[in-house]
């Protein structure tokens, strides 16, 4: 070893250590409501920094494409199986590193370029890699779109049913990143079946409600659900596919050699640690308090005057039209991130306004109820949304919300290094 390959980050790289101890201390004053997000165990954290980020190991357990790989297989086989335990699919692939990554192979495992599929759009709650014409999914295949009823802003399965039969797609694709509701799985299986199309179900935002048994799961329905691993799930920026033995042989060569080179076997470790957390009884009530914290907050907002998409929330986010009082969720991002609040700003259903200034704010409790807040924090931090965003042309008023909010992440502390790494004057 050089003796620069011995520098501690601060040493090596004080811009990059500095940067993250502004982040650290950025995610402890702040309260994270982005309901994609949310923060891992010091162990995950460890298992996903660890010098696992070294090794190649192309292939599958038991036959890598690189020599040195048992250690590989070991936690790779671990989070196989763990995940297999979690949600009960028959093949697990843990290889995906991210969401879209895990969509484009499932796609790539069942489909040929130019096929119709068909998904929730993306300003009704759907995912860009659900066909929309930016993202792959929308150029390598044909895309068709389902929606949610005007009236209820639930999802209006008759109207997916007469797509679904006039378009006669090859996927009909399930979930999304800001649908509040139940989905009813087992009627999409039913459309699927009538077509002849697969049922690909993306559970991203919900798998970790899955896992804690709060929340229906689409493994049962589904031919492949694909997922994220950080978001309620709990673990490392990554993702995954469960299908059934059938597809399973067609989804290992789809991810790999088909989407992705070597997998990241930190990240994959990272999974298994996070997996076993996800099986402990803790986990349980972890879900279910995300689950009931976002039904208080979503009434406490309601009783503010804010209008809840779909009257309100079954899992772990909201919608908040904002512009009903006047405020561009753009805006409203803006002085709530001022406040100490995180928020994004998100497209409602039958939106007038455009993407980058649109009608609504997402909001999610996952990453708050990690930190152990529960319903009277909630009912205290709809206070504050509604206060920050009457005050967001006031920059004093703001600034004292933030002093509040930081006193109340304060006493929900993150990491024990809290403090430790920051070496900047902040
Ligand atoms: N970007 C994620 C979200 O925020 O929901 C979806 O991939």
């Amino acid at each position: 070893m050089t003796d620069r390959m011995a520098l501690s980050l601060a040493q090596a790289d004080p811009d990059v250590a500095a940067a993250l101890d502004h982040e650290t201390l950025r995610q402890h004053e702040g309260l994270e409501m982005i309901a994609s997000e949310n923060f891992v165990s010091e162990a995950v954290l460890e298992a996903a920094g660890s010098i696992f980020t070294n090794k190649y190991a192309e292939g599958y357990p038991g036959r890598r494409y690189y020599g040195g790989c048992e250690y590989a297989d070991v936690v790779e086989n671990l989070a196989r199986d763990r995940a297999k335990q979690i949600f009960g699919g028959e093949h697990v692939n843990v290889q995906p590193h991210s969401g879209s990554q895990a969509n484009a192979s499932a796609y790539a495992a069942v489909l040929q370029t130019g096929d119709t599929i068909l998904g929730l759009d993306l300003a009704h709650g759907g995912h860009l890699t659900h066909g929309h014409r930016l993202s792959f999914s929308g150029k390598l295949y044909r895309p068709t779109f389902y929606q949610v009823r005007r009236d209820t802003e639930l999802i209006d399965y008759d109207e997916l049913e007469a797509i679904a039969v006039r378009e006669k797609p090859k996927a009909i694709i399930g979930g999304g990143s800001a649908y509040p509701r139940l989905w009813d799985f087992a009627r999409m299986r039913q459309i699927a079946e009538k077509v002849g199309a697969f049922y690909i179900f993306d559970m991203a935002h919900i798998a970790g409600l899955v896992a804690g048994g709060v929340h229906p799961s689409p493994v049962p329905h589904a031919h492949i659900t694909t997922t994220t691993t950080h978001k309620t799930l709990r673990g490392p920026r990554a993702g995954l596919i469960l299908c059934g033995q059938d597809l399973a042989a067609a989804v290992d060569k789809a991810v790999f050699p088909g989407q992705q080179g070597g997998p990241l076997m930190h990240i994959v470790a990272a999974k298994a640690v996070a997996f076993a957390e996800a099986l402990r009884p803790e986990f349980r009530t972890y879900a279910a308090q995300t689950v009931a914290n976002a039904k208080v907050l979503a009434s406490s907002l309601q009783e503010a005057g804010f209008r809840i998409i779909s009257g309100g929330t079954d899992n772990h986010l909201m919608l908040v039209d904002v512009f009903e009082k006047g405020i561009l969720g753009s805006e409203a991002e803006l002085a709530l991130g001022n406040a100490g609040i995180t928020v994004n700003k998100n497209s409602i259903p039958y939106d007038t306004n455009p993407p980058l200034k649109p009608s609504g704010i997402r909001v999610g409790t996952p990453a708050l109820t990690t930190r152990g807040m529960k319903e009277p924090e909630m009912r205290q931090i709809a206070t504050w949304i509604s206060k920050a965003l009457d005050a967001r042309n006031d920059d004093a008023a703001l600034e004292r919300i933030r002093g509040d909010v930081a006193e109340l992440a304060n006493q929900f502390p993150l990491y024990a290094w809290k403090r430790a790494p920051l070496a900047v004057g902040v």
